[in-house]
């Protein structure tokens, strides 16, 4: 959960890039490593296996001054993506203020894809939150393949009977959406501190003159 330090100024935010196995979600956090000026960003940690699976997480420490008079700190993980690895993700999502859902296009994806999507709806459960209020976005990635599925079927996968959320295309390992991406979900994360913010101060309005 997002935490406010008033001495320092400061907002920390939390945000976990989730998905299926070798979908591309170390890919974006190394883009974002590459092409954020270093000012902005701390270094990358992975810990990784030999082959380069996500073994426990990556993380990466960004920050920007979206909101007047404090620094937002945003801490991007990945979890890694293979089905052994449960109680590491379960770990992993503790917190966490919003999820990328890094989804991989190709066809012969889409059901590791769905297992993933519906590993995530039960590891938020097992943390008393849900998807449909955790500010989310659905990465659709390595669109740059020859067989993948079109947009709008991954969008009814994904998005079915739950509420909508953005579906962005992207070629993480060519950088392309990635940024993208990020923005939309540090904006969905900040609208809703700012909507819960505003109702804790209502509330204690409410309370005083009660
Ligand atoms: N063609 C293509 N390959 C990609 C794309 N994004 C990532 N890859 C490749 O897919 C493989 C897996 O990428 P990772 O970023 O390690 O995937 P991951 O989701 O972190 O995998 P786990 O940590 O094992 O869950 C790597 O070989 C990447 O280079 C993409 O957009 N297009
Ligand atoms: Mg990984």
């Amino acid at each position: 959960m997002s935490f406010v330090n008033f001495e320092k100024k400061e907002i920390s935010f939390k945000v976990v890039y989730y998905g299926a196995p070798l979908g591309g979600k170390t890919t974006n956090l190394s883009h974002l490593h590459e092409v954020m000026p270093s000012s902005v960003r701390g270094d990358l940690t992975m810990l990784s296996t030999q082959q380069d699976r996500t073994l426990y997480f990556d993380f990466l420490p960004l920050q920007s001054t979206v909101i007047k008079g404090f620094i937002s700190r945003f801490q991007l993980y990945t979890v890694p993506g293979q089905p052994i690895y449960d109680r590491t993700r379960r770990i992993v999502l503790t917190g966490a203020d919003g999820v990328v859902f890094v989804a991989d296009s190709q066809w012969t994806q889409m059901t590791s894809n769905a297992d993933s999507l519906e590993n995530l709806k039960a590891n938020l459960v097992s943390h008393g939150r849900a998807l449909e209020t955790t500010p989310h976005v659905f990465q659709l990635n390595k669109r740059d393949l020859p067989d993948v599925a079109p947009v709008s079927y991954m969008d009814f996968l994904l998005n079915r009977g739950r509420v909508r959320a953005d579906c962005m295309e992207a070629v993480a390992s060519r950088g392309d959406g990635v940024a993208q991406t990020l923005n939309t979900i540090c904006k969905l994360v900040l609208a809703q501190f700012i909507e819960e913010h505003n109702m804790k101060v209502s509330m204690a309005a409410r309370a005083a003159s009660a």
